[in-house]
């Protein structure tokens, strides 16, 4: 990307463009130019931290999606400009569930306060976290007060994802049966409230009472206060008003204890932590590659074809302009 148009694509976000919003976020996501999308991310960085990122996670077809479309409407109620990522397990090819999301919450198609992107779970070469976390900061800087991430709670990737959030809704249904002990191992630990959803459905309650068994065994959140746990029955807009009113009181709480500052410094820490990795992962993957051009190498140097210093030197400009382009 030239650097004329590198600036003016930092403009348009600045001033909310969703075009330029959009090809950004494609530019973050597909890793072809990493080094246009760096000098992006940077040129956006000193103006990010205005939003507040919502994560809402549990496994496929709880009502991530359904609740999101009613927890837009509180939100647009409220003039929050809405972000909403939502990273899909599924193939990037096979586009089911993503339209099934886009089909949920296609009421807000037209409402430009309402931006809803998703995102395919694979194919990132930095990984979907360091992607989510561009996505992020691009619709942060382009004046979205709140970034909404949908993901299913489960393998590592996905937990990462739910790192970036600010406050955790960890959504589950009756019926799990085994599953909810793997919750309770995992996924339980990423969750700030709790929400049952579907609890119009046969053992709602029961699960409620083993929840709070749980919640409380756990004790208290980072705020010291009693976990939050709602009942919600997405399709018939029940529980939603409490939900995001629950939502909001932990977020003041969060704020006005200093907590969320220092989750901030965490969420950086962690940040740059992956990307220093990455980077580091790349620089191996430098010497692999180093390894398998090497013979081609040292034989046109042994057939007197190419002086060593100008061979090596050609060559090693070459790889890394590969890898600056991968
Ligand atoms: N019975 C019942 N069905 C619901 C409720 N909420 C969502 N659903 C349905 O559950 C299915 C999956 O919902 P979706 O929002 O796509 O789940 P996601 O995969 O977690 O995003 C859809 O058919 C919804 O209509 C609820 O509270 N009760
Ligand atoms: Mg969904």
């Amino acid at each position: 990307m030239s650097k004329k148009s590198a600036q003016e694509l930092v403009s348009q976000i600045l001033e909310g463009n969703t075009r330029g919003i959009a090809k950004a976020i494609s530019l973050a996501e597909n890793g072809l130019a990493i080094q246009s999308k760096e000098e992006l991310i940077d040129s956006l960085y000193s103006h990010c931290g205005n939003a507040t990122i919502w994560g809402i996670t549990g496994p496929s077809g709880v009502g991530k999606s359904t609740l999101l479309d009613k927890l837009l409407e509180h939100l647009r109620r409220d003039n929050h400009k809405v972000a909403v990522i939502v990273v899909d397990p599924s193939s990037p090819f096979s586009g089911g569930a993503l339209l099934g999301d886009r089909l949920r919450m296609q009421r807000y198609a037209t409402d430009e306060q309402v931006f809803i992107r998703s995102m395919a779970s694979r194919g990132h070469p930095g990984g979907i976290a360091g992607a989510t976390s561009d996505a992020v900061k691009i619709f942060d800087a382009a004046g979205y007060d709140t970034i909404i991430i949908e993901t299913i709670g489960i393998g590592q990737s996905e937990v990462e994802i739910v790192k970036l959030a600010d406050v955790v809704l960890l959504i589950l249904v009756p019926g799990l049966g085994d599953e909810i002990q793997a919750l309770k191992a995992g996924m339980m630990e990423i969750g700030d409230i709790f929400v049952i959803n579907k609890s119009d459905l046969n053992g709602a309650d029961r699960l409620q009472s083993e929840l709070q068994y749980v919640l409380n065994l756990r004790g208290e959140d980072k705020s010291g206060s009693e976990y939050p746990l709602v009942m919600t029955c997405a399709t018939n807009n029940q529980g939603i008003n409490e939900l995001y009113d629950r939502t909001n009181h932990y977020l003041t709480t969060l704020t006005q204890s200093g907590i969320l500052s220092r989750k901030h410094r965490k969420r950086l820490e962690y940040e740059v932590r992956a990307i220093a990795t990455a980077k580091i992962r790349e620089k191996i993957d430098f010497n692999s590659r180093l390894e398998t051009q090497l013979d081609g190498w040292i034989n046109e140097i042994w057939l007197k074809k190419a002086s060593p210093y100008k061979l090596i030197n050609q060559k090693i400009n070459g790889l890394i302009k590969e890898m600056e382009h991968r």
